[in-house]
């Protein structure tokens, strides 16, 4: 009985959010078949989650730049570069691990041999973009030219075919609501040699997290470094970060009714469930491999590193797990998931205020794993064989695919164009796997956050010599205040 109670206490909010999906599931499913819902009232109904997604949004920013700067000036630089190369070695060999998975899944369960492409409809837009365009933006991303504009914009690259008889424009043009700044490139096409283009760079909606985090950690670095003169600084941002964390807190409260209609809502929009049972075969290899990676093989690393329990640390993480089932958002979820590994896994703040936004942003095992998995997948409907080569050139540019990916719902599909483009497949054939990716996209994020988590835990276990020399020498302690 008072066992009972205890859990009960401890885990209020997982349960009142479990509840909320449960009851979101029943509600969506009541109104999709006795509702006779408009469009408009869909959206309307869905309100509530907006909301939701609206107030996590809003609150990445400043959680983000308080996080890492504090994260950053808090260790010593020496420590911090060792801190920061684990983590880096970790979210490469994990990705590269899933990477690996999933081409052994897909290559063996075969899902795109039997059916044609054909079967499938191909709906939605083309992209436009090349491999060499999406590696380019990711290094212009990590150096916006604005600060300010990085808080709120990200820069994309389109290209556009130069039509023969039209002379191209000089002057910046001005496309629907973004601005334009024109470069005027011919290129080569990689099929078609004759075609030209010029590149349009745009800048589009979305925090440019890999920019910020980059501008953090180096003014994470140089105030850590000024001591007494930085002082204020610090100061300033370790209170940002405390007030940050409490609005989390209230955010929390709201969470449990902002999912239950997110998902109600969801259940009501979808309109093609058939393509379901056509997919089928591909989805069940897309979560077959997720579901190893992150009940086998993370587990198994964090056992090996840190000898603890791995699931006991992962129901730890539940709340920031469910939640990114629930938003497809790493960055989104990323304030569930400091709450998750600071409170209930006790995970160092050093340590999380570092390993989290960054993870959050790069490292994306799930993504990785959809990826490789989509690629292989299109080539076989496609009746195109793979040779060695192309396996590898499919695993490299999925790996960098998924660093590119921004922590919002569905970049990943947006970022399978470097993969497919690099082995000479149509750039959108991606929509042939667009219907059903919303809900992969759901249990792909799950896997990202859950390796960002395991993450921390790894990272803290291995550094636990530098943290506890780093204890003893400072003074001031703004780890655990
Ligand atoms: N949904 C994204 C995420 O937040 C990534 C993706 O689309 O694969 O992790």
């Amino acid at each position: 009985g008072c066992d009972c109670k205890r859990i009960l206490k401890n885990n209020w909010l997982l349960i009142t959010t479990v509840v909320a999906v449960v009851l979101g599931i029943g509600l969506g499913v009541l109104v999709r078949e006795y509702g006779k819902l408009s469009n408009l009232d869909k959206i309307y109904f869905a309100f509530p989650g907006e909301i939701l997604m609206r107030m996590l949004k809003l609150i990445i920013l400043p959680l983000i730049v308080s996080s890492m700067i504090t994260g950053v000036a808090a260790l010593d630089s020496s420590v911090s570069g060792k801190i920061g190369l684990r983590a880096v070695v970790y979210y490469f060999c994990t990705t590269v691990i899933a990477v690996i998975l999933g081409i052994v899944l897909v290559v063996s369960i075969k899902p795109g041999v039997s059916q044609s492409a054909d079967e499938i409809d191909r709906t939605g837009s083309t992209p436009e973009v090349t491999t060499v365009d999406a590696m380019l933006d990711l290094l212009r991303n990590m150096f916006p030219e604005n600060l300010v504009q990085a808080c709120f914009q990200q820069y994309k690259t389109k290209r556009e075919e130069l039509k023969p008889s039209k002379e191209p424009d000089k002057n910046s043009t001005v496309e629907g609501n973004y601005t334009i700044d024109l470069a005027l490139l011919p290129l080569a096409d990689q099929q078609n040699k004759s075609k030209e283009y010029k590149i349009v760079g745009l800048y589009t909606d979305g925090v440019n997290v890999l920019g910020l985090i980059v501008f953090c950690l180096v003014f994470g670095i140089v105030i850590g470094k000024m001591g007494e003169k930085g002082q204020v600084l610090v100061d300033f941002f370790n209170a940002l970060n405390d007030a940050t964390m409490q609005i989390v807190q209230i955010i929390m409260w709201y969470m449990p009714v902002g999912i239950l209609f997110l998902i109600a809502g969801k259940i009501i929009e979808v309109n093609d469930w058939e393509i379901f049972r056509k997919l089928g075969l591909y989805m069940a290899t897309v979560l077959s491999g997720l579901a190893i990676h992150s009940i086998v093989i993370l587990p198994l690393i964090y056992l090996i590193i840190v000898r603890k329990n791995p699931f006991h640390f992962a129901m730890g993480m539940a709340q920031a797990l469910l939640t990114a089932l629930m938003i497809s958002s790493s960055s989104a979820t990323l304030p569930v998931t400091f709450r998750c590994a600071e409170e209930k896994n006790r995970i160092d703040k050093r340590i999380t205020r570092f390993v989290l936004p960054v993870g959050a942003t790069i490292n994306m095992d799930g993504t990785a794993l959809y990826e490789a998995v989509a690629a292989v997948f299109i080539a076989q409907l496609n009746d195109m064989n793979l040779d060695v080569g192309q396996i590898v050139t499919i695993s490299v540019t999925a790996t960098a695919a998924s660093v590119g990916a921004a922590g919002v719902p569905q970049a990943g599909l947006v970022t399978m164009v470097i993969v497919l483009s690099a082995v000479g497949l149509p750039a959108e054939d991606v929509t042939l796997i667009i219907a059903v990716d919303w809900l992969l996209d759901r249990f792909r994020t799950m896997v990202n956050v859950l390796g960002d988590a395991f993450g921390t835990g790894i990272v803290e276990k291995l550094s636990k010599r530098e943290l506890e020399l780093m204890d003893v020498t400072s003074e001031v302690n703004i780890a655990n205040p």
